[in-house]
């Protein structure tokens, strides 16, 4: 452990789901550490992203920790697909079930992050001017925490009220008797129309792009279903850790879209789309890397939304255009097309008549002024690598990680980047991240961070760095794994395609939860190939 009396072994960046388990194994294994959280409490993702509405699309029985056998028995989901609220409330259990709180300072951002080769240490500088120094720096930073709000003229001219999904207040807003703009529709905004819709005089809904959207087939989990559940859970879970996605609910397809009769194929299609969730992007092998394949289940999703939508001319706005189906980060809904059905709302195409300007009373676009007394911005994130760049993070009288991934994101494993010893990152850029459910990517990789120290502990190491060579190869790999596929043609922020000049670079590692996971544990069986242990 550290030498240094004023310097703890380990310093957690994040309070989310991947800080709470790295807190609980870092202590353990009986490291020192301290964590430090923005928020004014346990949660992350879940502690922000408050808006009406919000839900996971993971099974609620899958998307929560696996590490403890008890933790798993005493906690009851009430729902297939759990609110906002019920997961926050979990998390504050493990918490608490757990004593982790005790080592969060809570309401503090870190901004700065050096690190001193000669000393071997890291040094982190609060928003507060307060500093800590750490051998080990674990980024719990998250994949979808740095909100994004566009930059629109005139926009600090608005004379109304304005939020962001992801920094929602933690008070009930009511839309009663208001007219409200919502920008944006991906997950966040198909989650919070159809909510907003039920209580405001007039909703507008600023649509740049239509998505595709599945059923989210949410309803209450029977008594059966969960004990059903918690009698199998060990196996499920070890099912789910080797798994592609994390998840066991989703199916493992195994015949191509293209070899299967049409009947067929509609009969799959209407028994994935009942049963509801995003799985259905899982009913045929090959629906994000074949053209013709993604047709079929985009031409089925494109008659649903015909079907629901009375206006022709509203389902043709709302049936994407420009992107393959599952290319964007998928979306599932409860009543979002339905919702343009109600006389209080409005969808106006931004392709179509793009915002101009914000004015002191509304929304104008270039074809006329939407008078609004609430915007809510559903705009996103600076994905990934976001919430970990918004951090100054340098090496003294060395590299600066901003400048390192100017051209995008390198990182061997997904987790450490060359020339920033002993940092590492949790569900970052190159690894499974976004694309698996990432309690169970946080658990695989602190577990392996966890190891890695005990490792460099035994054999008396200082510092951890990975080599270049070894974080050239993975970003090759990561980055051939993304090229022919249907990925790489959407304006996904899985591109960063979001963000103005952010490179265009395919961000999470495609192969799967599971293969990482092998990957991983080889490179531990080999001694940690690729890194390197400095004395
Ligand atoms: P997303 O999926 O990034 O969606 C953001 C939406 O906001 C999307 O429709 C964007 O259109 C739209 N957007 C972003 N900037 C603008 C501007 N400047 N003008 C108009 N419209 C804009 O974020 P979410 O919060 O919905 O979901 C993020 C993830 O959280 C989700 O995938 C789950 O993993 C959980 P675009 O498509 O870029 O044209």
């Amino acid at each position: 452990m550290t030498d240094n009396a004023t310097a703890v072994d380990v310093a957690i960046i994040g309070a989310g789901v991947g800080g709470l388990y790295a807190i609980y194994k870092f202590r353990q294994l009986g490291f020192s550490l301290r964590a430090f959280e923005a928020g004014g409490d346990v949660g992350g993702t879940w502690y922000w992203n408050r808006y009406p509405g919000a839900r996971c699309d993971i099974e609620s029985t899958e998307y929560s920790f696996t590490f403890s056998e008890e933790l798993q028995q005493e906690w009851d989901w009430t729902e297939r697909f759990a609110t906002q609220a019920e997961i926050l409330r979990y998390i504050n259990h493990v918490a608490d079930r757990f004593s982790l709180r005790q080592h969060i300072k809570f309401n503090t951002q870190i901004s700065v992050l050096e690190y001193d080769r000669t000393e071997g240490l890291w040094t982190l500088v609060t928003d507060k001017g307060e500093t800590l120094r750490a051998r080990y720096c674990v980024m719990a930073t998250g994949p979808l925490s740095l909100p994004q709000v566009p930059k629109i003229e005139g926009f600090s001219d608005f004379k109304g009220a304005w939020y962001h999904t992801a920094r929602w207040p933690h008070h009930d807003v009511d839309f009663s008797g208001l007219r409200v703009g919502v920008i944006g529709t991906g997950s966040s905004g198909i989650q919070i129309v159809p909510e907003v819709a039920k209580q405001a005089k007039h909703l507008f809904v600023f649509q740049r792009t239509a998505q595709y959207s599945v059923p989210s087939g949410n309803r209450p989990l029977t008594r059966e279903e969960l004990s059903d559940v918690k009698a199998n859970y060990r196996e499920l879970r070890q099912k789910s850790r080797y798994s592609r996605k994390g998840n066991v609910y989703f199916d493992v397809p195994d015949t191509s879209a293209l070899s299967v009769s049409d009947e067929e194929r509609r009969a799959r299609f209407d028994a994935y789309w009942n049963r509801g969730g995003l799985n259905f992007l899982y009913s045929y092998t090959d629906l994000v890397t074949n053209v013709e394949a993604n047709e079929t289940a985009a031409s089925y999703v494109r008659d649903k939304i015909r079907s629901k939508v009375k206006d022709p001319a509203i389902a043709d706005m709302l049936i994407p255009n420009d992107h393959y189906l599952g290319t964007k980060r998928p979306c599932s809904d409860s009543g979002y097309y339905e919702t343009f059905n109600r006389e209080n709302v409005t969808l106006v195409d931004l392709k179509q008549t793009p915002i101009e300007t914000i004015t002191p009373d509304g929304i104008r676009t270039t074809a006329r002024d939407y008078p609004l007394d609430v915007i809510v911005f559903a705009t996103g994130f600076d994905a990934v690598t976001g919430a970990i760049l918004n951090i100054d993070i340098h090496v003294k009288d060395g590299p600066n990680l901003a400048a390192e991934w100017k051209s995008g994101p390198r990182a061997y494993l997904g987790m450490m980047a060359a020339r920033f010893p002993n940092l590492f990152f949790l569900a970052g850029p190159g690894s499974p991240s976004v694309l698996a459910n990432v309690i169970l990517v946080n658990e695989q990789q602190v577990d392996w961070i966890a190891d890695c120290l005990m490792h460099a502990k035994d054999v008396g190491t200082g510092a951890i760095e990975a080599r270049e060579s070894a974080q050239e190869e993975w970003t090759a790999h990561v980055r051939d794994l993304a090229e022919g596929t249907l990925f790489m043609t959407a304006n996904s922020w899985y591109l960063g395609a979001n963000i103005p000049g952010k490179p265009r670079v395919f961000l999470p590692y495609l192969g799967g939860l599971g293969t990482f996971r092998e990957k991983c544990d080889q490179v531990a069986h080999e001694g940690y190939s690729g890194l390197t242990f400095i004395a």
